[in-house]
């Protein structure tokens, strides 16, 4: 199949979900398209099947907005005749499925039918769509859809409950690949971070304020007044500078590292002994998938679609939003004592291969099938 592919090009797990499923599929022999703004965080190779076509937006004075919707539908009409796609696959409903909607439109004026699937990712349901402003929109462009998926039950039932949909909406939870996210040897950099094999313990997020970032602090520091322990910070985002104001005010800032953005996320988590994330709002939960792909478990909220990767009591422990006491506690449990601690890890990865990319890319590619041949 020829496959375009539009997602955000940045780390966010929309954009990764997007730019590695588009990379499996090249591997698999289909020619995929990225239609984008800026080549994708993780299109990091080359290969003969995989193509980049940047969406630019003119910037005159006049714009005190730039229009990006129309200049996206502009460009994917342009890819769509002159590359002769199949299918368009577009990641996250804004503005992306009302961009593809439109292109649709007018690529029907040259004769030609382009079936557009919409995967819903979490927040373009949960936050922004449920936003009025953009509710009609939402709802008008996920009924056009010739397909639509979600990345959980629960993120497919809000999405019912919060608009009115008359398509189905067919579940394709993430994956992950386990050739990327596995256990590496990287012990020289345990030894580095925990010299006196302090346990690690690890977020990654964009620190906004759904992920809750405040609440890994005081979750770390009450595990550090029984474990002795390290906590590496890893991303970057608008509640960074308050979470390092807190560790301070916490008096735990010497055993919190604050890494930034980082490309290497295997590694980190290859050195890691459990996996923090107390987010008020998940459709998902990818960040903890990488992580247990990586053998470490996970303390979570059970928000969203959280419970349908992480087993409590089995991979790592669910708590209420803001349990900061419950997620520290079962923190400790786990850590404690080391045979425990390896049964956890045991079961993560056990879990996380149930999400193995080898297992969901079928999924899409009949998917989409199924859908060419509606058309
Ligand atoms: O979590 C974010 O802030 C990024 C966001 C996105 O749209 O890229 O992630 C959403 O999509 C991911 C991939 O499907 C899911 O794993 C995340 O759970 C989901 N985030 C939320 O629902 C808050």
């Amino acid at each position: 199949m020829k496959i375009g592919i539009v997602c955000y090009p940045t780390f966010g797990g929309s954009g990764v979900v997007a730019t590695e499923l588009g990379k499996a599929l090249a591997d698999r022999g289909h020619q995929v398209h990225f239609v984008t703004y800026n080549q994708p965080a993780r299109l990091d190779l080359f290969s003969e099947n995989l193509f980049y076509h940047e969406v630019s937006v003119s910037n005159y004075p006049l714009f005190d907005f730039p229009p990006y919707e129309l200049a996206l539908a502009s460009r994917l009409v342009d890819v769509v005749r002159f590359e002769k796609l199949d299918i368009l696959h577009v990641h996250y409903a804004i503005p992306h499925a009302s961009a593809a909607f439109m292109a649709k439109q007018i690529l029907m004026t040259y004769g030609i039918y382009i079936p557009v699937v919409t995967t819903l990712h979490g927040t373009d349901i949960t936050l922004v769509g449920k936003d009025r402003t953009f509710k009609p929109v939402v709802t008008f462009s996920i009924n056009k859809s010739d397909g639509v998926t979600a990345v959980s039950e629960h993120l497919r039932n809000d999405t019912y409950n919060f608009f009115e949909i008359e398509n189905d909406i067919r579940v394709i939870p993430n994956f992950i690949d386990l050739k990327r996210f596995n256990l590496k040897a990287k012990d020289h950099f345990k030894k580095a971070i925990a010299p006196s094999g302090e346990k690690i313990i690890v977020h990654t997020s964009n620190f906004r304020k759904v992920k809750r970032t405040h609440d890994v602090i005081r979750i770390f520091a009450k595990i550090v007044e029984k474990i002795p322990s390290k906590l590496l910070m890893v991303g970057d985002g608008v509640e960074r500078s308050y979470c390092e104001q807190l560790a301070r005010d916490l008096n735990v800032c010497d055993e919190v590292r604050f890494l930034g953005k980082q490309d290497a996320i295997e590694e980190i988590l290859s050195v890691s002994d459990l996996f923090l994330m107390p987010s008020e709002s998940e459709s998902f939960g990818l960040a903890a998938l990488e992580a247990m792909a990586c053998k470490v478990p996970v303390v979570s909220s059970n928000a969203g679609g959280l419970p349908e990767l992480n087993v409590d009591g089995e991979t790592g422990f669910l708590k209420d939003v803001g349990d900061v006491a419950g997620m520290a506690e079962k923190s400790i449990y786990i850590l404690e004592d080391a045979e425990r601690l390896q049964t956890f890890k045991d079961n993560a990865l056990a879990r996380a291969k149930v999400f193995d990319l080898a297992n969901i890319l079928p999924i899409y590619e009949n998917y989409y099938l199924e859908v060419l041949e509606k058309v």
